[in-house]
């Protein structure tokens, strides 16, 4: 482990720039197809959300940013909402466009049959990119549930020119500073195909398309036992990695906490990351969470994901990198397991409570949040909390 003390400033340095951005949606009610348990004091508005999003970030320091989903987070005026976001000390991540919950996308989006449809789903992704100009947002998080059902109900191949179409499009209204994240999903709400399942058709259309558009993991849309952090050390070698939506998953795409399900995995991820240098805002990847809290207070299961992902990073900084190499130049097999296991065994918390007092916030953000007495005004103040956007 890094034992000496520049190393460990070193460390500490580096939580401290750690960025993770928390999405709306995590914040309003959610729920399965089964039932939606509505929970008290949730935001009613995308104003509101971003209170919730702005303390998040007060009580841990390192969430300065919210995720929209349009329209789930539709308003009057998007400068406006960005005022407030900066008014509360944060700002206005990833715009998400939302292209599957109208009656004519049962077909598909972007890849549908239908002209007209295809038409209307690339208008939403441009007024996407003006909500980009008005909040100053610089990504464009795309995720479409196109698919088929049952084999022959249309042309997996005039699909994806379809869908080279619409992204072209897209890519050529980016501005200056603004660039295009394509997310892949094995499956659902398609179940015979899904017209970008995996990270590899996502890549060829992020390389076809340019520099401005990079591939999003999100870390539940894998089959069981796929090595995702292969998928990000090939990504990042690429330059082609444009971030995350982190969340956990015991079966399909759970959106349970990031780091609930499987800690091992996270830290695996942000071993390759830290390895490629690429937590430094200069590598440019978004650390995102995609999140639902069914049935957990949100505000907390919010702080609880950033610490969790905090403490993932905190063990894959403190690998010693050099013993690393050293070990496995030499092909030692068990020395190098063994040193990655050693950080990944160490008890970060006192290291994460000491950079946070060093941060001037409290050492335990959870228990900060508890003294806030947040969770009673809101109960008090808002009545009749908006449902997250889908499922309710
Ligand atoms: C789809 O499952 C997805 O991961 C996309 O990112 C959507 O925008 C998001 O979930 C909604 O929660
Ligand atoms: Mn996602
Ligand atoms: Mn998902």
């Amino acid at each position: 482990m890094t034992a000496n003390a520049s190393g460990k400033a070193a460390v500490k340095a580096a939580l401290r720039a750690q960025r993770i951005e928390t999405p709306s949606w995590a914040y309003g009610n959610s729920g399965t197809r089964f039932k939606v348990f509505a929970q008290e004091g949730v935001p009613r508005n995308p104003y509101e959300k971003i209170d919730d999003a702005a303390l998040v970030h007060q009580l841990t320091g390192v969430a300065p940013s919210i995720a929209l989903h349009i329209p789930w987070d539709k308003v009057d005026d998007y400068a406006d909402l960005a005022a407030y976001a900066r008014d509360k000390g944060i700002s206005i991540g990833a715009i998400n466009p939302n292209v599957f919950q109208e009656d004519d996308y049962k077909l598909g989006s972007v890849c549908n049959p239908d002209p007209a449809v295809r038409a209307k789903a690339l208008d939403h992704l441009l007024e996407c990119v003006d909500i980009m100009d008005a909040t100053g947002s610089t990504i464009l998080s795309l995720w479409f549930a196109d698919g088929l059902n049952y084999p022959g109900q249309d042309s997996l191949r005039a699909r994806q020119d379809r869908l080279a179409e619409a992204l072209a499009a897209t890519y050529q209204r980016l501005g200056d500073g603004q660039r295009m994240l394509l997310e892949y999903k094995l499956f659902e709400p398609a179940f015979y195909a899904t017209d970008i399942p995996d990270w590899g058709t996502s890549y060829a259309h992020c390389v076809e398309l340019g520099d401005k558009a990079q591939v999003l993991v999100d870390t539940g849309h894998h089959a069981p036992g796929t090595n995702i952090e292969f998928i990000v050390a090939f990504l990042l070698r690429q330059g082609k990695l444009g971030g995350f939506h982190f969340n956990s998953r015991f079966y399909a795409d759970d959106d349970l906490m990031v780091g609930a399900a499987d800690p091992f995995q996270l830290f695996r991820i942000m071993h390759e990351i830290v390895q490629a240098g690429a937590l430094d805002a200069s590598a440019n990847v978004a650390f995102m969470l995609d999140q639902c809290h069914n049935i957990e207070p949100k505000v907390p299961a919010m702080i609880r994901s950033v610490m969790n992902v905090q403490e993932a990073t905190a063990k894959a900084l403190l690998v010693d990198s050099d013993a690393l190499a050293k070990a496995q130049a030499n092909g030692d097999v068990l020395e190098a397991n063994a040193i990655l296991m050693d950080a990944y065994n160490t008890d970060v918390r006192p290291l994460l409570a000491e950079v946070r007092e060093e941060m001037g916030i409290d050492p335990d953000p959870l228990a900060a949040y508890r003294r806030s007495g947040h969770a009673e005004r809101v109960r008090e103040e808002r009545k009749g909390g908006q449902a997250a956007g889908w499922g309710a």
